[in-house]
Order: C-alpha cells, then sequence, then structure tokens
C-alpha cells in the first residue's frame, strides 16, 4: 500500500494554493491528513477540500508538527520565515516563491528535466518561476538532442501570475472601460513599485521590479534558474518579461541555436515524443498554442516552429501553458510525487 502522508498547504486561499487543492485532489495524492495554513487574517475561515470542511488555521512555525510534506504559496516573506521551521520539525517543504530558488543547498526541479536534483535535498526545495517552468519543459528535450547554446525569450504573461488581487484589478477596470468611468491601477505591474498603469486594454514590460543591471527581477529569475535547472551555466540567455491583459496562460515566443545542425521536422520528432509536451503545430489548419486553450490543462504547449532565415542553427518557437498548473501547482505536486516514487519522502 502506498504510504499516507500528512500535507500542509500554505496560501491556501490564494490563486496557486486553491490550485494545488485541485490537483491532489485530482492526481489521488496519498493524503492521510491535511492542513491549511493561512495569515491571521484568514484563520478560522473555513475551506472546503475534498467534500469536507476544515479549518483555516494561522501559519505558525508549531503548526508544522508531524507534516510530511508543506506546500507554500503564500509569498517570498511567508516562505523565508516559516519554511526552515518546517523543514526542521522534519517536513519536506516545496516552495512556489522565488526565495530559496538560486539558493545552491536547494534543489530547483522540474521532474522532466532534473528529477535527479531532488535526492540531494536538505528539506527544501524549489519550484521555478512559472514562465521558466514551461520554457525549460520545452527546450531540455531539444538540448538533449541537438545541445543548445543560446535561448532569447519574450514572455507574454498572463495576469493570475501576480495574485488574486491583481486578476480582481484586470476585472474591476475592464467593467470600467466598458462602463465609461475612470480606470485605477493600485497594483501591477508591481505591488511594491513606486507606479501602477492598468492593465485591461494595455500591455506592461515590467514583471516584478528593476534590478540594478536594467533587467527586472522576473527576467533575472528566467535567467539565472535556467541555467541552473539545465545544468547549464555556459547557455547564454536573455529575457523580456511582459504582462498582457490574458486571466490564466503564459505565452513565450522563443529564439534558440542548437549546437548540431538540425531540422524543424527533426525537432517535430523529439517534442512529439517529450513528457508533457504536446506539439500543436499545422499551419495549414492554423493550428497554433493559445493561453485560453491552454487554461486547465496540464502540458506545455509548443508550435509555430520555423527555422531561422539567417542562421541554420537557429530556431523560433512558441510555448503556451497554464502558469497556475505547470508553471505552479501542477509542478509542485509533480516534485512531491517524483519524490514519493524515488523514497525521498
Ligand atoms: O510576496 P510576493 O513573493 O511578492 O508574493 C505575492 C503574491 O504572489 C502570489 C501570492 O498571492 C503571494 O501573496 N504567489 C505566490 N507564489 C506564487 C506563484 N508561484 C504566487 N503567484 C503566482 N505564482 P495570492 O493572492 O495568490 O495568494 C496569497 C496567499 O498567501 C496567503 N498569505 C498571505 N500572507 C500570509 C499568508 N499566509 C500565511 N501567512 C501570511 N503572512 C494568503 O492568505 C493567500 O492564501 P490570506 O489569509 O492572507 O488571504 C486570504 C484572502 O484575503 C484576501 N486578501 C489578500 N490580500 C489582502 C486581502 N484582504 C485584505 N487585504 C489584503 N492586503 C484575498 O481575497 C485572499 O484570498
Ligand atoms: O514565481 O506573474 O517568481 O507576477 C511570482 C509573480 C512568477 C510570476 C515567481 C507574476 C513569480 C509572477
Amino acid at each position: 500500500m502506498t504510504k499516507q502522508l500528512t500535507v500542509a498547504v500554505v496560501g491556501a486561499t490564494g490563486a496557486v494554493g486553491s490550485k494545488m487543492m485541485e490537483q491532489l485532489i485530482k492526481r489521488n495524492f496519498p493524503i492521510g491528513d491535511i492542513k491549511f495554513l493561512a495569515s491571521a487574517r484568514s484563520a478560522g475561515k473555513s475551506i472546503e477540500f475534498n467534500g469536507k470542511t476544515y479549518t483555516i488555521e494561522e501559519a505558525t512555525p508549531e503548526a508544522f508538527e508531524g507534516v510530511n510534506v508543506a506546500l507554500f504559496s503564500a509569498g517570498g516573506s511567508v516562505s523565508a520565515a516559516l519554511a526552515p521551521e518546517a523543514a526542521k520539525r522534519g517536513a519536506v517543504v516545496i516552495d512556489n516563491t522565488s526565495h530559496f530558488r538560486m539558493d545552491p543547498e536547494v534543489p530547483l526541479v522540474v521532474p522532466e528535466v532534473n528529477r535527479g536534483d531532488l535526492a540531494k535535498h536538505k528539506g527544501i526545495i524549489a519550484n521555478p518561476n512559472c514562465s521558466t517552468i514551461q520554457m525549460v519543459a520545452a527546450l531540455e528535450p531539444i538540448r538533449a538532442a541537438f545541445g543548445l547554446t543560446k535561448v532569447l525569450v519574450s514572455t507574454y504573461q498572463a495576469v493570475s501570475g501576480a495574485g488574486i488581487s491583481a486578476l480582481q484589478e484586470l476585472k474591476t477596470q475592464s467593467a470600467n472601460w466598458d462602463a465609461g468611468k475612470e480606470v485605477e491601477a493600485n497594483i501591477l505591474p508591481s505591488g511594491s513599485d513606486k507606479r501602477h498603469f492598468p492593465i485591461a486594454r494595455n500591455v506592461i514590460p515590467q514583471i516584478d521590479k528593476f534590478t540594478d543591471n536594467g533587467f527586472t527581477y522576473e527576467e533575472m529569475k528566467m535567467i539565472n534558474e535556467t541555467k541552473k535547472i539545465m545544468h547549464a551555466p555556459e547557455l547564454k540567455v536573455a529575457a523580456t518579461c511582459v504582462r498582457v491583459p490574458v486571466v490564466s496562460g503564459h505565452s513565450e515566443s522563443v529564439y534558440i541555436e542548437v549546437e548540431k545542425e538540425t531540422t524543424v521536422q527533426a525537432i517535430f520528432e523529439v517534442l512529439r515524443n517529450a513528457p508533457g509536451i504536446e506539439l500543436q503545430d499545422d499551419i495549414a489548419t492554423q493550428t497554433y498554442p493559445m493561453p485560453i486553450y491552454a487554461e486547465g490543462e496540464d502540458a506545455t504547449f509548443v508550435g509555430r516552429i520555423r527555422q531561422d532565415l539567417d542562421n541554420k542553427k537557429g530556431f523560433h518557437l512558441w510555448i503556451v501553458s497554464d502558469n497556475l498548473l505547470k508553471g505552479a501547482a501542477l509542478n509542485s505536486i509533480q516534485i512531491a510525487e517524483a519524490m514519493l516514487e524515488d523514497n525521498l519522502l
């Protein structure tokens, strides 16, 4: 019989946390007991899970006593304070925030790409950035077959990545536009930055705050995390991250350079056999990935694959996935499943 685990979900009432709950049920994760932790604001409220009602508890260090797996998605400061406390009490933490991702002691894992890194864990595993997960899931099979030297990506990121309050803002702004009322902006591009712009009927070339080098933190996450996950410190990566008024599903225009000369047909073949990837590429029937069709789906969709006209080793791809699923909740649960299979839990 499979082991039954005690699971804690931190940030269950959030955009990612609620998807984690859905995935635990959908994938039949072996739960013996489960608890839901949030801020004091939500403690005492009730939450439905698999037909039963649970009371939300405040996330405190003691709340992790007896927990086997703790799924965190409540923001970086919550993980910084509580993930080590959970690990100290014997839980394996799977953390959705960026806080521990570049810590050399913390595995940063997309199971299809670097599952082997899980064995090196010391209590905390980091779930990568959503835009990074879908990109490396699609590029790893190509790297394994043809080598990879360079990646240039521009993203078209959905609003749900910024949490429930940002989604609410998109809805209110859209309604106000339609009603001819004044449109207010308080959250995007970044709640903690100085200026805010409407996302309804707009495109914002800033996700997260700016770092000193002119790239944003979101762009630097894509650059650094891609190299770490693919074990490729020499890989050249650059990113431009852009918010678009889409609810869920991140899209990416990606240009890559491979080591060995190859063809679009050979890349099709590799992607057709890749785990978690669905090839949607047939221009004769206008078949290509789009976020409204990726929403709610587990796969990472790839299409519009073209050979560059000036560089035989250059290829262009269009990659789309549900940022709350493969980009966050699904990948977290897949990490837990892989650890169970590999006797790490
Ligand atoms: O700090 P960061 O890194 O910048 O992260 C910012 C946000 O990104 C989301 C998540 O927002 C996070 O807060 N996030 C995290 N990882 C993500 C990922 N991989 C990610 N988004 C995409 N991809 P969220 O809205 O999705 O979820 C927030 C959850 O975290 C709980 N929480 C917050 N502070 C906490 C805490 N839990 C424990 N301790 C703390 N100190 C939060 O629960 C929610 O589950 P909550 O109780 O704080 O909020 C419950 C409901 O309250 C409403 N609400 C939200 N903000 C406010 C508010 N009400 C009043 N004032 C507010 N400021 C919401 O309706 C919420 O559902
Ligand atoms: O996982 O879309 O580092 O605003 C947190 C916020 C990813 C995207 C992370 C967003 C992100 C994100």
